[in-house]
């Protein structure tokens, strides 16, 4: 099964969203943003307005531990479900694993050097929770390891040093396997277990890392990992199970971000990394925003929902009926602690519109000559990442909102002389950005942008095939070489401008 099936799919499946109806004739608004024109010289043009960025705006990329780390037996590390599930064979193209990856556990001196060189201004990345604790329990998450915790100290150091504001995610799928063996995410528990772990790195770290996330991505783990088995642990609960899992999510988050504050010095930033569907009107009239609106809501009423509501949205609970999650008022109450900002993982954009049905609205399916990228999944969809944050805003008015991922696979090939020409990848990011100025221009809160990602790197069940990076990696030698779109990015880093 292909991921492309459950990024956005399952939700629907799951009979969470209205019905999709068939596809309206839609007419498109085409953004024709000036070009700035290269001077002989070769210095940068003024950038148009409808381009540039507000002062001090974070620009940054993102890696995720068990993605770019390798070195899994290094250290002390605990085994987590990742390890699990990419040795059981067929669970993972190619039979590819995470032992070896970027060999960022090694190389990271030379990758931030990378990242200085290209001006990034903050580097999101994530601790691997069986390095802290390799074999935690349901009591307790037992002894620390000390290697672990100084590896993490050493990297943000080197982070900092570079001149980067380090963004610390605590959780990025890679479960501990002990958890998995006492139930995992189906295990309330968990959701205590991991708010210590989590209060533990932060009192660690918290001397250098000012911006904590707690989660990253709860749909794709709930989903993929315990409703279509395509990720780990590879489960397929039924729809009242995986609906207890997902409440388990949102509670570690509220529980993680209590803990953090409770073990962090004043003034520490606490979030998430949330991949809300990105509901985006099929073009911009009174009702189709509307509609966007209300299907922002619905279609995240198991996620960000409950986390900016403070309760579980009355039509999504209506529509599971006795699969609906159990749950008391403490627990919602830990669900929505207050955040100081949102992060949005923004990818495709799910075209929504106006209906008369009892939701307000409905999801338009992607047309089969629908433009993606190397990821079937990966609709092309710029304007994504205006209306998400917009719309984000306007329901929610969170203090500030991240773009804790954007970005795109390419099928990426070497010329002769050994550069990526990654124009379509460059393309994606470009109209992308111009869209997130949009929304900046207008007054949206965005503080700051990683690009997902930074290296090429292993791409869960996809293995090592479908490459994200601005830096091509040679996973045969490790050699890195920077792709047109890194050079893009530099350029737009520099100017503060989209380039
Ligand atoms: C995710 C993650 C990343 C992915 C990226 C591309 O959401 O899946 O946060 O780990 O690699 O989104 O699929």
């Amino acid at each position: 099964m292909s991921v492309s099936f459950s990024r956005r799919t399952l939700a629907r499946l799951l009979g969470i969203s209205a019905a999709a109806a068939s596809l309206p004739k839609i007419a498109r608004a085409v953004s024709s943003p000036v070009t700035g024109l290269v001077s002989g010289s070769g210095a940068f043009p003024p950038a148009p307005d409808s381009r540039s960025f507000p002062q001090g705006f974070l620009w940054g990329s993102a890696t995720a531990s068990y993605q770019v780390e390798g070195a899994v037996h290094e250290d002390g590390r605990g085994p987590t479900i990742w390890d699990t599930f990419s040795h059981t064979p067929g669970k993972v193209a190619n039979g590819d694993t995470g032992d070896v990856a970027d060999d960022f556990y090694h190389r990271y001196p030379s990758d931030i050097a990378l990242m200085k060189e290209m001006g990034l201004k903050s580097f999101r990345f994530s601790v691997a929770w069986s390095r802290i604790f390799p074999a935690p329990t349901m009591a307790s998450n037992g002894t620390p390891n000390q290697k672990g915790i100084d590896f993490y100290k050493r990297l943000v150091d080197a982070v900092l040093e570079a001149g980067i504001a380090p963004y610390c995610t605590l959780f990025h799928w890679d479960l501990p396997q002990s958890l998995q063996d006492r139930g995992g995410w189906q295990n309330r528990q968990t959701t205590q277990v991991f708010a210590d772990y989590a209060g533990f790195v932060a009192k660690h770290l918290g001397d250098r890392v000012k911006h904590f996330m707690t989660l990253n991505e709860m749909r794709s783990f709930v989903e993929l990992g315990y409703g279509n088995g395509i990720h780990a642990p590879g489960l397929k609960l039924g729809r009242k199970d995986l609906a207890q899992v997902s409440h388990y999510a949102v509670l570690a988050h509220g529980l993680g971000v209590q803990a953090i504050r409770a073990n962090s010095p004043a003034g520490t930033q606490v979030g998430l990394a949330d991949n809300a569907t990105a509901c985006t009107p099929v073009y911009d009239s009174p009702e189709h925003v509307m509609a966007a609106h209300k299907a922002m809501r619905l279609e995240n009423a198991m996620f960000l929902s409950p986390i900016m509501d403070g309760h579980y949205d009355p039509l999504y609970l209506k529509r599971m009926g006795a699969d609906a999650p159990v749950y008391t008022p403490v627990d919602m109450q830990a669900i929505a602690a207050p955040i100081d900002f949102l992060g949005l993982n923004v990818y495709p954009a799910s075209y929504v519109r106006a209906a008369s049905n009892e939701a307000g609205y409905e999801m338009v399916p992607e047309p089969s000559t629908a433009p993606r990228m190397a990821s079937p999944w990966l609709y092309v969809g710029p304007e994504a990442l205006y209306w998400a944050p917009k719309i984000v805003d306007n329901l929610w008015h969170p203090k500030a909102i991240y773009i804790t991922e954007n970005g795109a696979s390419s099928d990426d090939r070497l010329t002769a002389d050994g550069q990526i020409l990654d124009t379509d990848r460059t393309m994606f990011l470009r109209n992308y950005l111009l869209n997130l100025q949009r929304g900046i221009a207008e007054g949206v809160p965005v503080k700051g942008y990683f690009c997902w990602s930074f290296l090429d790197n292993y791409e869960w069940a996809d293995g090592y095939g479908k490459r994200f990076g601005i830096v091509y990696v040679d996973f045969a030698t490790q050699k890195r070489t920077p792709k047109l779109s890194a050079k893009f990015y530099k350029a737009t880093i520099a100017r503060n401008s989209v380039a």
